[in-house]
């Protein structure tokens, strides 16, 4: 038989997380990445990343958001770091906008905790805020932040205390899938490793690694930014996480400053289309990027965009219909797949993790993973 159970390629949020699984299952598992651990290239560091329940998406991301608050806080206490900080959440836009109605719809649709704050009430409670009149938001108690470097680190640490082979700086050329079943074969920048399965996490490097899904994935530059705000930092550690969607259907989010408020406040877009390719995107911001959020911001949260700190570029890969690729992959049952993350996979990580440890074991989940298969029909590329 093959020297390993499973071999997991890409360590990030993902595949950390199944290695951590599996490798606790007792499995012996191989883990492959290009890079370092808990690395800036991919999709899982910028030091906040928002978690939050009333899912705007769809409802039936909530229970997979129930079962990631629990495998954050086990993670927090068989890892000792500190991973999650709870802030509450404030979804603000018209009450017809994707984001509140579809935060209210998932509230209703799951009887979450929530309230409905007009623009008065809105500025009475977070005084930095200056909402349209027509403006509104959804307040959830059940929302805040991950910490993707300390959460990534844990998730490894754990794999590696339960005897996995965490191999990292070690690229993954190709892979290939027996087509009897039997086993996977997987050549690297260093050699060929042999599994009898595979769990691909390959994050950016789908188009590359999943090319034979075909899911007509978009690689998308992001930037992360960070403000000292205008007057002082004072009102910011004590504000919820918030995302709001102006008229035009374009959203903004915005973390609070926990850790260091000399680190400042995180503000970006979500999401911001420049389409790019994970070997070439190019990591230089420009003044003109730190204006255009600035300006964005300006007339709803004035004070944030204060003084520009500094900014990091972050990857999407996105399906077309933004909800994420995770299953069996359809023609190799010995191989399981988790990609298209689209921009909001990161507060899944440990549940996600636990989902591949199931396919992998049982080739079932009781998690309810429908609206991810892989073989779904996908329109072109949006
Ligand atoms: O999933 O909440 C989220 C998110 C905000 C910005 C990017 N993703």
């Amino acid at each position: 038989g093959a020297p390993y159970d499973v071999v997991v390629i890409g360590l990030g949020g993902m595949g950390g997380a199944a290695a951590h699984r599996l490798a606790g299952r007792g499995l012996r598992v191989l883990g492959l990445e290009r890079f370092g651990p808990a690395h800036d290239r991919g999709s899982s560091h910028g030091g906040s990343r928002i978690i939050r329940q009333a899912y705007f998406e769809d409802p039936a991301y909530v229970p997979l958001v129930r079962r990631a608050f629990e495998l954050w806080e086990e993670l927090e206490r068989e890892s000792g770091r500190r991973l999650l900080t709870v802030t509450g959440g404030l979804m603000v836009g018209s009450p017809d906008s994707a984001l509140v109605a579809g935060s209210r719809r998932s509230a209703q649709h799951w009887d979450l905790p929530h309230e409905i704050l007009d623009a008065r009430e809105i500025r009475a409670r977070f005084p930095v805020l200056t909402p349209n009149d027509d403006e509104v938001a959804l307040f959830e108690p059940r929302a805040g932040f991950v910490r993707p470097e300390a959460a990534v680190t844990a998730h490894l640490e754990r794999a590696a205390a339960a005897g996995a082979d965490l191999r990292f700086g070690e690229r993954v050329l190709d892979w290939h899938a027996h087509p009897r079943g039997e086993g996977v074969r997987v050549v690297t920048g260093e050699g060929t490793h042999f599994a009898d399965r595979a769990v691909i996490c390959p994050g950016a490097w789908a188009p590359a690694l999943l090319a034979d899904l075909d899911i007509p994935f978009t690689v998308e530059r992001q930037v992360q930014f960070w403000f000292a705000p205008r007057g002082g930092i004072g009102p910011y550690t004590r504000l919820p996480i918030l995302i709001w969607e102006d008229a035009t259907g374009e959203r903004i989010y915005a973390i609070p400053a926990h850790d260091d408020p000399g680190d400042g406040v995180k503000a970006a877009f979500y999401r911001r289309v420049d389409v790019c390719a994970a070997d070439t995107v190019d990591r230089v911001v420009r003044p003109a990027e730190v204006d255009a959020l600035a300006r964005h911001l300006a007339p709803r949260v004035p004070t944030l965009p204060g003084t520009f700190l500094r900014a990091t570029t972050c990857l999407y890969t996105n399906t077309p219909d933004r909800h994420f690729a995770i299953g069996r992959h359809p023609s190799h049952p010995q191989v399981v797949v988790a990609c298209g993350f689209s921009g909001h996979g990161f507060k899944f990580v440990p549940v996600v993790g636990e989902i591949l440890a199931d396919l992998v074991e049982t080739g079932e989940t009781r998690h309810p993973i429908a609206l991810f298969d892989p073989r779904r029909p996908f329109p072109s590329p949006a």
